[in-house]
């Protein structure tokens, strides 16, 4: 038990994740939005939300930026985002440039049949670069909505090469510590082919991209049944996996909360990172980060509850005996092989977590301080007077 007590220590002092500024403002699906009144509207407000997120629980020192919404004036609106960090306590993170939204991304961006439509996606791409190196950011987030809704209408093979095309002249924009994170989906808003359906695909752009590119995988984005995590087995192995845009599913890209669904799936990543990392001794270099956006929970509060989530399962994959494991799929003993997964998900990790909570000077339980700490209540008073302003997304 001490021995697992050190372990849980050392896996949440080693995992941080990031939240996204949308998941704080309001958002819905195709049919309708539910408007909260304590949703974030300006970036300023996106940035207090984070704050308190990152001060209950500790584990989110970064917020994910999206270009057109949040810094609409690119590396024009670095020094606020600045101003708004240090106020704050939270980094800008990923930076992420929007190549969907605008009227002229009807037919697609860098897969667009125009060649000045790709220009200008490539273009918000490159200036996209140059805010994440104004605010000393390495990832650039790359996600699609390109593709077609029927057969015979785009031709795939010339889109995939303007792919390349226009993600090479993005790498060559990079600064040197900078990286380009390439995200596929297979299905939504394109419902005939997307130009980035699947990891592979993601796998061969980002090479073709350059050195400094890597694969996003949005757990989320996937064909129902299909084994994500070894698919992230296969990423690091190939040394290509930049990082996760987390959250559950039950049909398509659902974004529930992390875990709401199937927590032994999230075990089961976190499980693949972790034993690549104990065989070859160093830590893997992936940005985990939320891609979750609630339209009926609180915001705040289901976004406390994945990276608690978040943490308790990463905590839980931190306690695979490895040796036995090892020793068991060498031997073929394939119950002893399941159980050492089986038990560690099975360990209660939350008198650990409350301990390294309570020792940090954190919130033992951060749901309950949320809570009862005002915060909602003071944000709720402050912004419901305001006409109800519904973000531009979903
Ligand atoms: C997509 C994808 C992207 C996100 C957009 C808004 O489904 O997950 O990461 O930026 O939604
Ligand atoms: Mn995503
Ligand atoms: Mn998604």
């Amino acid at each position: 038990m001490r021995n697992n007590d050190v372990r849980i220590v050392d896996a949440l002092q080693r995992f941080a994740v990031e939240l996204p500024s949308w998941g704080f403002a309001n958002t819905g699906t195709r049919f309708g939005k539910f408007l909260q009144p304590a949703a974030a509207v300006t970036i300023e407000e996106k940035f207090s939300d984070a704050g308190h997120v990152h001060a209950l629980t500790g584990a989110c020192p970064t917020l994910a930026l999206h270009v057109l919404w949040d810094v609409p004036d690119g590396a024009g609106g670095a020094a606020e985002i600045d101003r708004l960090s240090a106020l704050y306590g939270v980094r800008a993170g990923s930076i992420n440039p929007n190549l969907f939204q605008d009227q002229q991304y009807k037919f697609g961006s860098f897969g667009n049949p125009e060649a000045g439509v790709r220009a200008a996606a490539r273009q918000h791409v490159v200036d996209s670069i140059a805010l994440a190196r104004a605010l000393r950011c390495r990832d650039v987030s790359l996600w699609f909505a390109d593709g077609s809704n029927y057969p015979g209408t785009a031709n795939i093979r010339q889109r995939r090469a303007w792919f390349v095309e226009n993600l090479r002249a993005s790498h060559a924009a990079l600064g040197p510590d900078q990286r380009l994170l390439v995200e596929y989906k297979p299905f939504e808003p394109a419902f005939y082919h997307t130009d980035i359906a699947d990891w592979g695909m993601a796998l061969l752009l980002a090479r073709a991209a350059g050195p400094q590119a890597r694969v996003l995988v949005d757990t989320g984005h996937h064909y129902l049944s299909q084994n994500v995590e070894q698919i992230v087995a296969w990423l690091l192995a190939e040394g290509l996996l930049g990082g996760f845009h987390f959250n559950d599913r039950r049909y398509a890209d659902d974004d529930l909360t992390l875990g709401s669904i199937d927590p032994y799936q999230v075990f089961r990543i976190f499980h693949e990172i972790q034993l690549f990392e104990h065989e070859t001794g160093g830590p893997a270099d992936i940005a985990y980060m939320i891609d979750q956006s609630h339209n009926l929970k609180g915001k705040i509060e289901a976004m406390i509850q994945t990276v608690a989530m978040a943490q308790a399962l990463y905590a839980k994959a931190a306690l695979v005996d490895y040796d036995r494991l090892l020793r068991a799929q060498r031997q073929a003993d394939l119950v002893r092989a399941e159980e050492c997964l089986q038990d560690a998900f099975a360990t209660d990790v939350r008198p650990a977590i409350r301990d390294w909570r309570a020792a940090r000077g954190l919130p033992a339980d951060p749901l309950e301080a949320f809570r009862e700490g005002g915060y909602l209540q003071k944000i709720t008073a402050a912004r419901a007077p305001r006409a109800a302003s519904p973000s531009s997304y979903a």
